[in-house]
């Protein structure tokens, strides 16, 4: 069963079974923090997206709630409830999607209809808006009149502010901003930026604008990857200074919520690594990030450390004050879980490099080093990952700064997931599919020289579930 299988993550949010993709309508209402997520409760794949829903007290034990909202047959939003957000209209919780019908994307809204937010009322004048703006004109393609969805609303200055995630026919993507009084009649103002498409791909998905104070941080999903823009926003002008990857691996379509002390914490979702019909047999595809909480350096760069709530999941630990590294000896250390947390600061000394092994069995079989390199870059190599044909074997790989300090490295595994935050700046987000039961060691070592890891901790980690999950209904798909 699901609850056996040794590749599903236990201290992310996944699914009670089946699909899951982007956070959706993110929202702390009544005392709880709520996640919804694009879910298709039939299979584990891609089909008409209804919501799921999980809620939690504390950001890291979860439960799950029934789904909370579904196609209408006779809907805009017959085909699929795609992704949105969720704000506080006067005390109101509502929710701006996209529908999907034929070929169109339209943007619906719906209130909630009890404080636990288990169930949406529709809007009666849905779509809120029908057509996609003509300038610039949105691009068409075989699959869709327009290329024009997902929400993130905002209130400014007491007016409703709104940006959709579009693409622009010979252009690139862009992110279309309109403003309202009443999250209903829409008035189209203009792209706040908009992308080349050559750098940036040719639509943009799931925008979000985030408020820094006097800086602020724009982000897009062009396909491939979650891009994000720092600089300044200003009527309806973004003005960016620098560009990044959020995350340099398997990390799609991502969400931010404030939290009541004005935190920002942004989860995404982690696609599989894996095709399709292993998903199938799986039963369930797809998991959330864990939190990230985003804050500016001093320097004005962007960093990202794992929410300080997920501490309160630490299990049993294993400590090392030192662990010194000489050429070509590798250390083991031992864990029994495929699900903990290692945190650790490498010092170079004269190596070229450091490897961290992680999902590792005792003959080294299967393994996927975490490489970091004197140049600074990091490396996720899963070519011994699995014995698995299917997966992937494809390196991840980012740069790492700064240059000259040690590295501090966290390092999440769960099941299938391997979660790395470097110097609390640089993510990388990989899935790998060991197929050994024994695959859950640890290893270091050293490369051309000498290195020492200082102060390495492993914690076990507690499961994010405290109940006993039912799996919802699954049906094969009939093609
Ligand atoms: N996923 C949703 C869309 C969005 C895409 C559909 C991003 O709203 O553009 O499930 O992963």
């Amino acid at each position: 069963g699901l609850a056996d299988d040794p590749l599903r993550p236990t201290f992310h949010v996944t699914p009670p079974a089946n699909w899951l993709n982007d956070p959706n309508g993110l929202i702390h209402w009544n005392g709880r923090y709520h996640l919804f997520y694009q879910y298709n409760p039939t299979g584990p794949f891609h089909n008409t997206i209804h919501w799921g829903h999980a809620v939690s007290d504390d950001l890291i034990h979860w439960e799950d709630r029934p789904v909370a909202l579904s196609p209408s047959p006779d809907g805009p939003d017959r085909d699929g409830c795609w992704s949105g957000c969720a704000v506080d209209d006067d005390g109101t919780a509502t929710i701006l999607y996209t529908g999907g019908r034929d070929k169109k994307q339209l943007p619906c809204i719906a209130t909630a209809a009890d404080e636990t937010l288990s169930s949406w009322v529709k809007d009666p004048a849905n779509p809120v808006i029908e057509e996609t703006p003509a300038e610039p004109e949105v691009l068409r393609t075989e699959d869709w009149e327009g290329e024009f969805r997902d929400h993130c609303v905002w209130r400014e200055d007491g007016v409703w502010h709104q940006l959709i995630g579009a693409g622009m026919e010979g252009g690139g993507g862009a992110a279309l901003l309109y403003v309202s009084e009443n999250l209903r009649d829409w008035e189209y103002r203009g792209p706040i930026l908009s992308g080349d498409r050559d750098t940036a791909g040719t639509v943009w998905e799931c925008p979000e604008l985030l408020d820094f104070g006097d800086r602020h941080l724009l982000h897009v999903s062009n396909y491939e990857d979650v891009v994000y823009f720092l600089g300044t926003y200003d009527d309806g002008e973004f003005t960016a200074e620098r560009r990044d990857k959020l995350d340099h691996g398997d990390f799609y379509a991502p969400q931010s919520m404030w939290t009541d002390d004005g935190r920002i914490l942004t989860w995404g979702w982690i696609p599989e690594a894996r095709d399709v019909s292993a998903q199938w047999d799986a039963g369930w595809s797809g998991t959330m990030s864990l939190p990230r909480e985003l804050t500016l350096a001093d320097d004005g760069g962007l960093c990202q450390r794992p929410a300080p709530e997920l501490t309160a999941l630490r299990g049993a630990n294993t400590h090392h004050d030192e662990l010194r590294l000489s050429s070509g000896d590798r250390q083991r250390v031992d864990v029994e879980s495929r699900a903990f947390e290692l945190r650790a600061t490498v010092r170079l000394e004269d190596a070229e490099a450091v490897e961290l092994s992680v999902l590792e069995t005792p003959n080294r079989a299967e393994r996927t080093p975490i490489r970091y390199t004197r140049d600074s870059e990091m490396y996720v190599d899963r070519s011994e990952s699995s014995h698995d044909p299917e997966a992937t074997t494809a390196t991840q790989r980012m740069r790492v700064t700064p240059y000259d300090s040690p590295l501090s490295l966290r390092v999440f595994v769960d099941g299938s997931v391997v979660e790395v935050f470097a110097n609390e700046r640089h993510c990388l987000t990989s899935r790998v599919y060991p197929t050994s039961e024994d695959a859950t060691g640890i290893s270091l070592a050293a490369d051309g020289g000498r290195a020492t890891v200082a102060s390495l901790d492993v914690w076990e980690m507690q499961s994010a579930w405290d109940a006993e999950r039912e799996p919802s209904v699954r049906e094969k798909p009939s093609t």
